[in-house]
């Protein structure tokens, strides 16, 4: 239930907002030539720009009195210490342990969990640098210059993202590919160009029992059979899951199985021996500097006070947006091609991890959640579906995310996408009115009738909100800032929403549910009785087209 103090910052925000709607961002700006040195945060590399936001001191003194109000400071120790905050599955949450370079100890139930945590990445390296070097080969003697990791959804998005953001650190002669889908299209055309010979499968799965994953692990398993011979399967396998009984039973060799534990969640696990196919396809070395991005940001999130901490700052305006402002959904633009799959990638953290309708204690929550997290890379986007951003019914807050400095080696290029960039989101906050589109169309020589006509059509509105995060460049370091921003962002809103960020009972029902029907789709003439109408006529129609051939 939220607390009469909550209520009350949430009121005051509310009344604050009816004032702010009475100025525009870029009179805010007008009045306060130092705005943006007052709404943005540095921390080394990164640049956090929140000044293009419809909030003033005010709204943000407002904001952290809410945070204060739902003990965030609080709430953000108990999850450091390792307290069981996964209540629904009776788990701590420490992730932050895989990347945690402080050398501090990690209690979690009751023992120091690094020791096994060094112990195992170490033989994530040894591993992957072995497969780098061409130490280790598959049965014919081949090195591998193909590595395959079979999972879905955290077992999947990170490294996927990852190895495309970080592909210029990949190792020549290596690629890393990434079957998801249980589609049999996905590991069709992955493996279509791929020599088994020199390739290497790694099974991620954290359960070991993911219908998708173990499909396409199996189809992985018996085409290597066949080509290579049943002996050649413990070479060109490896696999990452915490369950080792499954793995062993799969017929993994033991010293290619890497664990993890289960206070690590799925979305939470990239930092983990996850991340082993990213490890050897850019090595040791950046993977760590990956890591120790991820822990820069835990240590700003520890220890910056919220007024100039970043992650809460970007999970309060999330949550002005949402909850006192009404916006339902939030956009993510990276102005960096090599940064395609991060929108999908936080798709998950943040719409797994608070797509909620109860609170911790199982009440009906009293306040929208996570809000739909989408987008695509800039520019494309501008040349689709920018239009609804600026001239849209619906005020949509966007992150930016850009490089200040080129990595392709390309200032021309990267020039151009910048400017594209910082035009978007001042062209989102400015907007152009309607005397600004007359006069434009006066200076094009429109009669006046015309101009009438043409005006309407050509006004934006302006005041739309955004982000700008700036990083150096697209770094293994930079991009585990990045990701860890996120994570934390992910973890204040569940605070002031006062849900568990780190179930995720809907996902599981979807595998209990196709279980259910995968046996009566795949028999010719199993009942469909039972089943609601439109599933039993789908099903039969199917059959139908299939005994029709
Ligand atoms: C992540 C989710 C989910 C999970 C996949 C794969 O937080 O729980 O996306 O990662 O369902 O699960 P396995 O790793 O167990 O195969």
């Amino acid at each position: 239930m939220t607390s009469a103090r909550t209520a009350r910052a949430l009121a005051a925000l509310e009344a604050h907002r009816i004032a702010l709607e009475q100025q525009s961002i870029a009179s805010l700006f007008d009045e306060d030539p130092r705005r943006f040195q007052r709404y943005h945060v540095q921390l080394d590399d990164l640049l956090f720009d929140y000044s293009k936001h419809r909030i003033d001191d005010i709204a943000l003194a407002h904001l952290i009195e809410l945070a204060r109000s739902c003990d965030l400071e609080g709430k953000r120790k108990a999850l450091f210490l390792g307290e069981k905050i996964n209540s629904t599955e009776g788990r701590a949450v420490q992730h932050m342990a895989l990347r945690n370079l402080s050398g501090r100890p990690v209690p979690i139930d009751g023992r120091d969990a690094m020791p096994d945590v060094l112990a195992t990445r170490a033989r994530v390296m040894t591993f992957a640098e072995n497969v780098r070097s061409g130490a280790l080969k598959g049965a014919t003697g081949k090195p591998f210059t193909d590595i395959v990791n079979i999972g879905i959804g955290g077992s999947d998005l990170g490294p996927a993202m990852a190895a495309r953001a970080l592909s210029p650190f990949i190792q020549p002669g290596l690629r890393a590919h990434f079957v998801s889908n249980v589609d049999g299209a996905d590991i069709a055309d992955t493996l279509a160009d791929l020599d088994l010979e020199s390739t290497l499968f790694i099974i991620s799965s954290k359960t070991f029992t993911t219908q998708e994953t173990m499909t396409n692990a199996a189809s992985a398993r018996i085409l290597v059979s066949q080509l290579l011979g049943e002996a050649a399967v413990g070479d060109h396998f490896a696999a990452v899951s915490t369950k080792l009984d499954l793995v062993a039973k799969f017929g993994i060799r033991e010293d290619r199985v890497f664990g993890f534990w289960d206070w690590v969640g799925g979305r939470y696990s990239i930092w983990s021996s996850i991340g082993l196919a990213l490890a050897i396809a850019i090595g040791p070395e950046h993977f760590e500097a990956f890591l120790l991005g991820g822990f820069d940001i835990d240590e700003h999130f520890q220890q910056a006070p919220i007024e100039s901490n970043i992650p809460a700052l970007m999970g309060l305006i999330g949550v002005y947006y949402r909850n006192v402002c009404g916006h339902g959904a939030h956009a993510v633009i990276p102005y960096d091609q090599r940064l395609a799959r991060f929108p999908a990638y936080l798709q998950q953290l943040e719409m797994e991890s608070n797509g909620k309708s109860v609170t911790r204690d199982g009440a009906p929550v009293t306040l929208a959640t996570a809000s739909v997290i989408w987008g695509e890379p800039g520019t494309n986007g501008q040349h689709a579906f920018f239009q609804l951003l600026h001239q849209g019914v619906d005020i949509i807050p966007v992150d930016f995310l850009v490089a200040a400095e080129p990595t392709a080696a390309d200032a021309h290029h990267h020039g151009l996408l910048f400017a594209n960039c910082l035009a978007q989101s001042e062209a989102l906050m400015r907007g152009r009115s309607q005397a600004e589109v007359e006069s434009i169309l006066n200076l094009q020589g429109l009669s006046a009738r015309d101009i009438a006509a043409l005006a309407p059509h050509k006004v934006f509105p302006g005041n739309r909100p955004s982000t700008t995060l700036m990083y150096r460049a697209l770094t293994p370091r930079n991009l585990g800032r990045l990701v860890a921003l996120y994570e934390h962002k992910v973890f204040v809103q569940s605070v002031i929403w006062d849900i568990n960020a780190f179930d995720q009972w809907g996902v599981e029902l979807g595998k209990e549910l196709c279980s259910r029907l995968a046996p009566i789709v795949m028999s010719k003439d199993a009942p469909t009785a039972g089943l609601d109408g439109s599933t039993a006529g789908l099903i039969n129609y199917r059959r139908v087209v299939m005994a029709n051939g």
